[in-house]
């Protein structure tokens, strides 16, 4: 039989009963980015006593990753992770980051997202998410089972796809479009679906990509950014404390993940050396043509998504970037 001290202590405790929160990723428990929100949600328990628990779902287990965004709206999860580029039809400025060849170092990523993070903030609001932090991938290098010169190596083979920037460039180099989700890499190499890709190296690195693919061109190509934002409604329930807390813990979160993108960029290449691949930069023809075609991709980027991407990009080249 239970004592009544026990009745007396459970509705003290109910005063502050322990709130759940489910948080969907598409990618790996092993990736950076999910380490990162595994501590983001450690440092929410234990500054909020364990009053708000936030319980990991990694590896599309949840929900899908393009499916994320929706299902944090509809309070299907209450928190969830997505890849910027992945809410573009819905929100054309996220795509801000996969504009090649804008962003060509750590300090210009981190200059575009304080010019993009207002915009994605007030987007993120006005569908019912409040926007929490935003960590970037290393930056988007080549991968490629032969050697490649000049973009015209490409026709006709078959490029890795993951968002709307890499279907373009496989569009304008000729090369097939084969949409891939990031978790599935290892096994499209094995079943010889893919010949290139254009992905961070520690993506080459998670899927042991060198079995089949030899060659890796650091084109600093494009820093794209994960986000991580909470179903506003759940995050308004909070008692103010606990919203302090959640809120300090994803800036934490934000400071230390640019800091593991930037170690795990060198640890990942140096690890793609090791395995026998061919580290290089891309030739000069390479470079200027494959820029070109950056160029283009950003024109009609700038027309499909309009006055937004001015008020990011017109600050941003005014003071001068490291390209
Ligand atoms: N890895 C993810 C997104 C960007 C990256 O570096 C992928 O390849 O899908």
């Amino acid at each position: 039989m239970k004592h009544w001290w026990f009745a007396v202590l459970c509705t003290a405790l109910s005063a502050h009963a322990q709130t759940d929160w489910k948080l969907a990723t598409g990618y790996r428990a092993e990736s950076f980015h999910t380490e990162n929100i595994v501590q983001f949600a450690r440092e929410v328990d234990q500054a909020t006593a364990g009053q708000l628990r936030i319980e990991v779902h990694p590896n599309n287990t949840l929900f899908k990753l393009g499916e994320i965004g929706q299902a944090v709206r509809d309070g299907k999860a209450q928190a969830g992770e997505s890849i910027m580029t992945s809410l573009v039809k819905d929100i054309p400025i996220a795509g801000a980051d996969s504009v090649p060849f804008v962003v060509n170092s750590y300090a210009d990523a981190r200059r575009l997202w304080g010019l993009q993070r207002p915009l994605i903030e007030k987007h993120f609001a006005q569908r019912g998410l409040k926007m929490l932090y935003s960590v970037p991938w290393p930056p988007q290098g080549l991968f490629a089972s032969r050697p490649i010169r000049s973009p015209a190596d490409f026709k006709g083979s078959r490029m890795r796809t993951y968002n709307p920037t890499t279907e373009r460039i496989a569009e304008l180099v000729g090369a097939q479009a084969v949409d891939v989700p990031m978790v599935d890499v290892n096994k499209a190499l094995a079943e010889g679906r893919i010949d290139s890709m254009i992905t961070s190296a520690v993506t080459g690195v998670e899927n042991q990509v060198w079995g089949q693919i030899k060659y890796y061109y650091e084109i600093n190509a494009w820093f794209p950014k994960n986000v991580v934002y909470v179903n506003r409604k759940a995050f308004d329930a909070l008692r103010p404390p606990l919203q302090k807390a959640v809120l300090e813990a994803a800036q934490a979160a934000e400071a230390r993940g640019w800091t593991k993108s930037e170690a795990v960029m060198q640890d990942s290449t140096r690890e793609l050396r090791a395995h026998g691949m061919k580290v290089e930069q891309a030739s000069a023809e390479f470079d200027s043509e494959f820029k070109r075609l950056g160029e283009r991709f950003s024109r009609e980027w700038v027309r499909l998504t309009g006055n937004e991407a001015n008020d990011i990009f017109v600050p941003y080249y005014t003071r001068n970037s490291t390209r």
